[in-house]
């Protein structure tokens, strides 16, 4: 988003339309990546500072391994990056950095899975009480004592650290998309016709298997509203966010009418609002609702009921951005949370309201992507 922001955008634009017929086009071309090249070596090792260090201050979690050994990766990629000339001034610079970057995002793939083991230890720990739950840092009793609450604190930290780490995945992989054939109606990562109707649809169908794979059935999914509506987005994003609330309901219904009922259906519709502003979707499901004590736990890292240790039924083959096959992550419990960050990001969000003994209803807010200033963690 930062290089659609930054006056960069409109040479991106430019990247795709000089890329068809014209004969300058891959001198335009190759100046843009330099560019963009030289930006993402100014601001990515920025980006890895800012992580690092909040990854040395937080309480407890810096002195676990998984999360040590999450520093180190980040202090590998930051050095690799200081390693590469400020400015990217020919092509072979150009793309000995893409290989750079190309080995970062490799690299950190599996950082999502490192992390939630360490707040899996974390909330053990809590819970046998090891690490109290409120606890003084600093001087016990001075005026530098900073009140640490143990699970607020985390998942503030967690939170920041994830979409810190959308954000960067999402420079990383526009740059390098940038550097592949153009396709259609692409820019990057974004596309500019996104339909939700085709996303949703596509959910549904990975949704309806995962469910049948685990249950034998699926309930049916309705889907209305605006179905020929197209906005910039990133696919990819949306699937994540679709297939992982359709996951849920279609559990909850299962759950809650039992195996062999008949299934009331999930209804999605699909709206948008005035031009410029928001795209909304709601899938709504009678499965029966959650507890509004629960509805904190939701949104919870470190409230998960799932444990790393044990994979869940319902995995998802294509659960997440990085397209790994029967993720890793499925069964975390972090779809959720995960899932409104993809939406925050871009300046959307993602929120639930439910009527226990009925069933939930979850809204997804997206913003046309261009409106909207990216959200960095301070
Ligand atoms: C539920 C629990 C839940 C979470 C997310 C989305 C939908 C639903 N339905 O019962």
């Amino acid at each position: 988003q930062t290089l659609m922001k930054t006056g960069r955008g409109e040479f991106l634009h430019k990247t795709y339309d000089d890329h068809t017929h014209d004969d300058n086009s891959k001198l335009a071309t190759d100046k843009i990546l330099m560019q963009v090249a030289s930006f993402l070596r100014h601001e990515l090792p920025i980006r890895l500072a800012h992580r690092i260090l909040d990854l040395d201050r937080v309480p407890h979690m810096k002195e676990m391994n998984s999360v040590k050994q999450v520093r180190d990766l980040y202090v590998t990629s930051f050095l690799e990056l200081l390693s590469v000339e400020k400015q990217i001034q020919n092509m072979k610079e150009e793309e000995a950095f893409a290989a750079i970057l190309e080995s970062i995002y490799e690299r950190h793939a599996s950082v999502l899975v490192q992390m939630a083991r360490g707040a899996f230890e974390l909330r053990a720990a809590i819970r046998n009480g090891s690490i109290s739950h409120d606890s003084r840092l600093g001087s016990s009793s001075g005026r530098n004592s900073v009140k640490f609450d143990a699970m607020e604190d985390t998942h503030a930290f967690l939170d920041r650290f994830y979409i810190s780490r959308i954000g960067i995945r999402v420079l990383i992989g526009q740059y390098l998309s940038l550097r592949q054939p153009p396709v259609e109606n692409y820019i990057g990562l974004i596309c500019l016709k996104t339909s939700p109707y085709e996303i949703v649809k596509r959910a549904i169908d990975d949704a309806a298997f995962m469910c049948t794979r685990k249950y034998g059935d699926s309930p049916e999914v309705i889907v209305t509203g605006k179905l020929d509506l197209t906005f910039p987005y990133v696919p990819t994003h949306l699937h994540y966010i679709m297939l992982e609330l359709l996951k849920n309901s279609m559990r909850a219904t299962v759950d809650w009418h039992g195996i062999d009922a008949d299934y009331p259906p999930i209804k999605v519709v699909i709206a948008d609002g005035k031009e410029n502003e928001d795209v909304v979707i709601k899938v709504s499901d009678e499965g029966g609702g959650i507890p509004r004590s629960n509805m904190k736990r939701i949104w919870s890292y470190l409230f998960t009921t799932a444990d790393p240790a044990i994979q869940e039924g319902m995995v998802a083959f294509n659960e997440n951005v990085d397209h790994s096959i029967d993720s890793p992550l499925a069964g975390l419990g972090y779809g959720l949370p995960i899932s409104r960050s993809y939406a925050r990001y871009f300046g959307g969000d993602l929120s639930l309201m439910s009527m226990e003994g009925h069933g939930t209803d979850a809204f997804v807010y997206l913003t046309r992507l261009g409106n909207t200033r990216e959200p960095l963690p301070i």
